[in-house]
């Protein structure tokens, strides 16, 4: 009797362990790290934010800044762009876990800083479309950013973006939300 118990008691327990390691695999397998490299730069000058906390900044356009963060679907990457004339953008490329750029999907604001215009719960549905100035490499940028190499990432800012003009729109906010 004693016996049988043992080798019951082995046998319940071998499988458990087997189950959780096969249960570990399965979740290391699908679960998603999240973990991506997030480039980008300004023309003039920019602020990232991750679900409204500050994770990366630059002024000078021609020299990107980079950072690695986690995301989540749901997260919101916010920026905060400036410009002091001539011609104003955003360019960002995304790498690793989540893979994405900056485009016209990206969404923009014109006006006011809003509170929490950067945060998650922030509702950016009367939000305009950003406006796609051309791919990485268009003038008067050219290939000039130095760390930035994507030639998928668009330059992006609001519709009122003429070189030269003083019509520029000297701050543009602007929000994505990670699916
Ligand atoms: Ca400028």
């Amino acid at each position: 009797m004693d016996n049988l118990k043992r080798i019951w008691k082995a046998f319940f327990t071998s499988t458990l362990v087997l189950m959780v390691m096969a249960g570990l695999m399965v979740g290391n397998t699908f679960a998603r790290s999240g973990l991506t490299t997030i480039i980008a730069t300004g023309d003039d000058v920019f602020e990232l934010y991750q679900n409204g906390k500050l994770v990366l900044k630059g002024n000078l356009w021609s020299t990107a800044k980079s950072i690695k963060v986690k995301l989540s679907p749901g997260d919101v990457l916010a920026v905060k762009g400036n410009d002091y004339g001539i011609k104003a953008g955003l360019l960002l490329s995304a790498k690793g876990d989540y893979n994405f750029v900056s485009d016209a999907s990206w969404k923009i604001y014109i006006g006011k800083e809003l509170p929490g215009w950067n945060t998650k719960g922030f509702k950016d549905v009367s939000w305009k479309n950003a406006v796609s100035y051309g791919f990485y490499g268009v003038e008067p940028w050219k290939k000039k950013v130095v760390n930035f190499t994507d030639e998928k990432a668009e330059w992006i800012w609001s519709m009122n973006n003429k070189t030269g003009s003083k019509d520029i729109d000297p701050v543009v906010y602007f929000r994505k939300t990670i699916k």
